[in-house]
């Protein structure tokens, strides 16, 4: 599965943010809770040049708490700062808050006690596509100023937003890494929606998601399609058997009784990316 897409707007986005990045206190990384590994832009850490960096697991709300959990261990063992939250939760919200107010009053002591002006904090909101960049900021700032979107690319410049006097933040578009490496994360961030629908052939992420799921929340999937693996060790034709059931089950039929594909696939990855078929990660951290 050949996926390309760099367009040229996140070339320029990437150059900006580096210019932008002299003028930042702290980044705030957005990535989806459902993939933590796919979802982190690979070199966004050689980006920063050393600026502190929050790394914040949006949407987590529709990832498996339990996993979610697993990673943050992880981060809190490297001592690294993570975050998950609901960006559209209060209590959530509420918790970030406190931290970059925590983090702003560290700020001006140090400010003060080197005699140099105080100024607002200034934030760096940054990550791939479609993780919640501009929701968060919006929820931060307490009004809608920037669009967003359930689709990926929709901010498409760097802007500076006023939240109040204590700080700036700045909304970036979704800079994606120019090449996917492994098909793996090319399956998951298309199956979340980080790449947009038309660039990618949906067939082939639809069934590949479909066997990660029957394979890691069996539970889910005969709830939902009343299909469940019945086997240990199965191929691709067990799957496919499979697929075609739950097309079935869920009434995509096309004439003569036989499974509508296309309608199927389309629904599948809807359930999933709205969360209908149950809170689901399609990353775990690796084994220590
Ligand atoms: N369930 C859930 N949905 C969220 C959350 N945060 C954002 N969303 C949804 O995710 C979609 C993308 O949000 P945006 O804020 O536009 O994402 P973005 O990162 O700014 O996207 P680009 O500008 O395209 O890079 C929207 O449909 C939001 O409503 C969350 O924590 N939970
Ligand atoms: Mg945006």
């Amino acid at each position: 599965m050949e996926i390309n897409w760099f367009p040229g707007h996140m070339a320029k986005s990437r150059r900006e943010l580096l210019d932008n990045l002299k003028r930042a206190d702290l980044v705030l990384e957005i990535c989806d809770a459902r993939l933590p590994k796919s979802s982190r832009h690979p070199d966004l850490v050689n980006i920063l040049q050393k600026k502190p960096v929050w790394t914040i697991l949006g949407k987590a709300d529709l990832a498996d708490p339990l996993c979610t959990k697993l990673w943050l261990d992880r981060a809190a063992e490297r001592e690294q700062t993570w975050l998950a939250m609901d960006i559209f939760s209060e209590p959530d919200l509420r918790v970030l808050r406190g931290m970059l107010q925590e983090f702003n009053a560290k700020s001006l002591q140090t400010a003060i006690s080197k005699g140099k002006r105080i100024a607002p904090l200034r934030i760096i909101v940054a990550g791939i596509p479609n993780t919640g960049k501009s929701t968060l900021i919006n929820r931060l700032v307490g009004k809608k100023t920037t669009a967003t979107s359930n689709k990926p690319g929709v901010t498409r410049k760097l802007r500076w937003i006023r939240g109040g006097t204590d700080f700036e933040v700045l909304d970036t578009p979704g800079i994606l890494a120019p090449k996917l490496d492994t098909r793996e994360s090319k399956v998951n961030l298309a199956a979340t929606g980080a790449i947009p629908d038309d660039i990618l052939p949906l067939e082939e992420v639809a069934f590949a998601l479909f066997i990660i799921l029957i394979k890691t929340y069996p539970e889910f999937m005969e709830d939902r399609y009343q299909v469940g693996s019945r086997a240990e060790y199965a191929d691709n034709s067990y799957y496919w058997e499979l697929f075609q059931e739950a097309a079935i089950n869920r009434n995509c039929l096309a004439k003569g009784g036989k499974p509508d594909i296309d309608r199927f696939n389309k629904l599948l990855i809807r359930e999933f990316r709205s969360g209908r078929i149950g809170r689901i990660s399609l990353e775990s951290p690796p084994n220590k």
